[in-house]
């Protein structure tokens, strides 16, 4: 991390150390206090894919699984903005903090920019260099067009159910989340590995984009039910007309009493009018449906990964990302 922050710097140009001691917040702040899932699992990853890894490579996985955080901090710091979230991990969100406000817009580009910086200082030898760095591009633009595609389908305050579909909240969660939060650490610890066979690339983002959908149904179950002490996040979906998973079983199940009651509640800043969606969801059993969800879909999982049969793709490197995430509560 220290190593990686002070690539960041552009040492020895006294005119820009302003900006830069400010960037040095910007990170302290953003990219370590986590889960680290994602950075974590670049390096578990590796560890399945090769037997014996040198320390060299260990290090070079793990400035990967930073380099995955911090592509993190980027997307969370614009996302609160966009969102108009109040707490992250815990603590304000960054442009809630005091003298921050829209700076925090250019603070995400920065977080952005460093990343290709570290890339550059740890990768640029290595015959992968290019495969990595194409594959940061090519998930930023899905996460981009994931989040367009969020925030596109819950115009503030007009409430549209008919744009609303389990269709279109399957594309959502895949293109805003599953790509970057669950296919990128392994694909990362892939290339780093030699894997060259795009058939096994295939099969790897077929499985993480599946737990990469479940993941984003937890995290919308936990945004509405979630315990914000734990979760450090208070959640901003309903007030935000968000098309998310709650919402959409909601509108599958209910009476046309009870449509009306969230035509007129959803999407509305009032807590007495969230208050009023979230029991509404209570009385449709969207907890029971959601616990019911969440074995159906590990059993699921479990079933595909089981039927892995190549040395590309260790069964446990799947088995122990999924065993983070299913159950939690943060
Ligand atoms: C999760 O959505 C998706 C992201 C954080 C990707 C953001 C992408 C950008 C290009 C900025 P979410 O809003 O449900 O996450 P959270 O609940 O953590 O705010
Ligand atoms: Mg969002
Ligand atoms: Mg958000
Ligand atoms: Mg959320």
């Amino acid at each position: 991390m220290e190593e990686c922050l002070n690539e960041g710097q552009v040492s020895g140009d006294a005119e820009i150390g302003t900006a830069m001691t400010h960037f040095l917040k910007v990170c302290d702040y953003n990219v370590p206090h986590g889960k680290k899932n994602r950075g974590v699992s670049v390096v578990t990853s590796y560890k399945y894919l090769i037997v014996n890894p040198s320390d060299n490579e260990l290090f070079k996985a793990r400035v990967l699984g930073w380099c995955v955080e911090w592509l993190q901090a980027y997307f969370l710091v614009a996302d609160d903005i966009m969102d108009h979230s109040v707490t992250r991990r815990g603590r304000p969100c960054w442009y809630k903090q005091d003298n921050i406000g829209m700076i925090a817009i250019n603070d995400a580009f920065y977080l952005e920019a460093a990343i290709y910086k570290v890339l550059k200082k740890y990768f640029r030898q290595e015959k992968y260099y290019v495969d990595i760095m194409e594959l940061f591009h090519e998930t930023t633009l899905q996460t981009v067009i994931g989040q367009g595609l969020d925030l596109l389908t819950a115009e503030e305050e007009v409430v549209d159910f008919s744009k609303f579909s389990m269709s279109r909240y399957d594309a959502i969660v895949k293109w805003k989340t599953a790509f970057y939060s669950f296919y990128l650490p392994v694909a990362l610890a892939m290339h780093m590995a030699g894997v060259q066979d795009d058939a096994s690339f295939d099969k790897a983002k077929e499985i993480l984009l599946e737990m990469g959908h479940f993941f984003q149904v937890q995290d919308d179950y936990l945004d509405c039910f979630g315990d914000p002490a734990v979760t450090g996040k208070i959640g901003t979906d309903i007030e935000d007309n968000k098309c998310g998973w709650l919402i959409n079983q909601a509108l599958i199940l209910c009476s046309s009493t009870q449509r009306e009651l969230l035509e007129t509640h959803y999407a509305c800043k009032d807590p007495a009018s969230v208050k009023i969606v979230k029991e509404l969801f209570v009385e449709l059993d969207l907890k029971k449906r959601y616990r019911d969800y969440e074995e159906e879909s590990y059993q699921k999982l479990m079933a595909k990964i089981s039927s892995l049969s190549s040395p590309d793709l260790p069964k446990e490197m799947f088995i122990s990302f999924a065993e983070k995430i299913f159950k939690r509560n943060k």
